[in-house]
């Protein structure tokens, strides 16, 4: 599968999917009783010298997922275990991936044409490459039709992340979008480095704390201050950019959580390694005592799409807010086909302890 009609419809996942609706049936609602023991973190101490925009993610042992009865994919809570690991403290930028491109030549997926094999029957003027832009209308809309603010526009790529009007001027230091997972893929590998999994994403989301709200606290906005970018104003029609920004912001212009990264709240998605299944917390928790380094099912299934593989996608994105999406709530997850890049879905990458 790839991008295009399908690609659509799966795309809207990656750009805050679940309104209101969860997929039945639920996992129970939380286990852990909050009062229970905090696991055991590793050592903060690094191996090394940091490589240059990485910090180091001590690992351990943590409650992963949420207890959030709309998000059902991110239940029950379960013990993770992960190695450390040095993750980029930053979101990849548009300044580092032209870097990327640059030095390997590299087309991306949406810069290339889809292969009418992947869409018997299209009419080939209909194959054109592109990406998933967001386009909000300009009026109140109903929140379970994600098509109202979606579109599939010719030319939108990396370099031109709003279509063939828009460019990059002014947005080096904002993270790179419009990019696919196969993209990310390849940028890390270039890099050294690889794409986190979903666990690491989540450890290292938490900052060092134990079941907390956000990666700031159990609070939304200590002393009355926007902690990342996300969408304030009634979605998607009245974007009201209380945080500063309407669309992604330039890299760390929020606070960084407890072990130096930036942006793991909103500003866009980022790709994991993992497959994504809804029911996989379930089978590990199934499994009982500590998932260690787990690095998600063997393959996707999601019974919202079930014909249409998915990756996981973290942080939620500019485009989120408690009326919609939140998925800027620690533990909770999103997912993407991985050959649909939006104009609100990017990457991080991580490195292991030995290089
Ligand atoms: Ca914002």
């Amino acid at each position: 599968m790839s991008r295009g009609v399908a690609g659509l419809a799966a795309s809207l996942l990656a750009g805050c999917g679940s309104p209101a609706v969860p997929p039945s049936p639920a996992p129970p609602l939380a286990t852990p009783a909050t009062a229970s023991p905090a696991p055991q973190l590793n050592p903060p101490d690094p191996p090394g010298p940091a490589p240059e925009g990485m910090v180091w993610v001590p690992g351990g042992t943590f409650w992963m997922g949420c207890d959030r009865e709309e998000m059902s994919d991110a239940r029950p809570w379960h013990l993770a275990y992960v190695d450390g690991f040095w993750m980029d403290r930053n979101e990849v930028t548009n300044e580092e991936f032209a870097r990327f491109v640059r030095a390997t030549g590299y087309t991306t997926v949406a810069e290339r044409r889809p292969d009418p094999r992947d869409f018997p029957g299209a009419p080939p003027e209909s194959l054109v490459p592109g990406a998933v832009v967001f386009t909000p209308p300009g009026h109140p809309v109903r929140l379970d039709d994600h098509f109202q603010w979606w579109t599939y526009v010719k030319g939108a790529s990396w370099r031109h992340p709003e279509g063939p009007g828009s460019d990059l001027r002014g947005r080096d230091k904002h993270p790179v979008v419009e990019v696919a997972w196969p993209d990310a893929v390849a940028y890390a590998e270039w890099a050294g480095k690889r794409l986190p999994t979903e666990a690491e994403w989540e450890l290292a989301a938490r900052g060092g704390q134990d079941r907390k709200t956000y990666g700031w606290g159990d609070e939304m906005k200590p002393g009355g201050r926007w902690m990342a970018n996300i969408w304030q104003g009634p979605f998607p029609d009245e974007n009201r950019a209380e945080d500063g920004y309407r669309g992604t912001a330039p890299v760390a212009s929020f606070p960084a959580e407890g072990y130096g990264l930036y942006d793991m709240a909103g500003n866009v998605w980022e790709w994991c390694s993992d497959w994504y299944r809804p029911d996989y917390y379930g089978t590990l928790a199934a499994a009982g005592g500590v998932a260690r380094n787990p690095a998600g099912p063997p393959e996707s299934f999601d019974p919202q799409e079930p014909g249409v593989k998915k990756r996981v996608n973290r942080g939620g994105s500019f485009l989120c807010s408690d009326q919609y999406c939140s998925r800027y709530v620690l533990g909770s997850r999103g997912k993407g086909e991985p050959d649909t890049g939006t104009s609100n879905l990017g990457f991080r990458c991580v490195r292991g302890r030995a290089p």
